[in-house]
């Protein structure tokens, strides 16, 4: 058995649950944030046999997009003064970012 880690989108997160479950793939949701934007993100916790593995990996790329989001980091501009603006950044955020790690127990109690 395996585990995906899959941190994706909060704009993909609704309707790649769904199309896992509809594979019969359980899913758990959670609602994390990233170190870099700070912003809102959602992780997946993905239970599954080896055989299924390359069916939710290739549903996991299809519904997640890249795209485009701006973070406002704050910047240091004057050296040593301390004085920080926001400063915009462009950066292209997923689609998706997947772990997979053998799980060596499964039990349901
Ligand atoms: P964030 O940490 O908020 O990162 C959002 C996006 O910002 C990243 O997209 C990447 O394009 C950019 N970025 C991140 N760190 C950067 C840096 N030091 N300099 C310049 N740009 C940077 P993704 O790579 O698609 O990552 C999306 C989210 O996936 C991340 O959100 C984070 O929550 C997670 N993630 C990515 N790599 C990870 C890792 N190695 N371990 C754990 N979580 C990770």
């Amino acid at each position: 058995m395996k585990l995906i880690i899959a941190i994706v989108q909060d704009e993909d997160a609704s309707r790649l649950v769904s199309n896992l479950m509809n594979d019969g793939i359980g899913v758990t949701k959670l609602a994390t944030t990233g170190g870099f934007l700070r912003a809102g993100n959602t992780t997946l916790l993905i239970g599954i046999d080896e055989a299924k593995l390359d069916t939710a990996l290739k549903i996991i790329e299809k519904i997640c997009k890249s795209r485009k989001q701006i973070a406002t980091s704050p910047s240091p501009i004057s050296g040593t003064s301390g004085v920080y603006v926001p400063y915009p950044v462009e950066v292209m955020v997923g689609g998706a970012t997947v772990f997979v790690m053998d799980v060596e127990q499964f039990v349901k109690f």
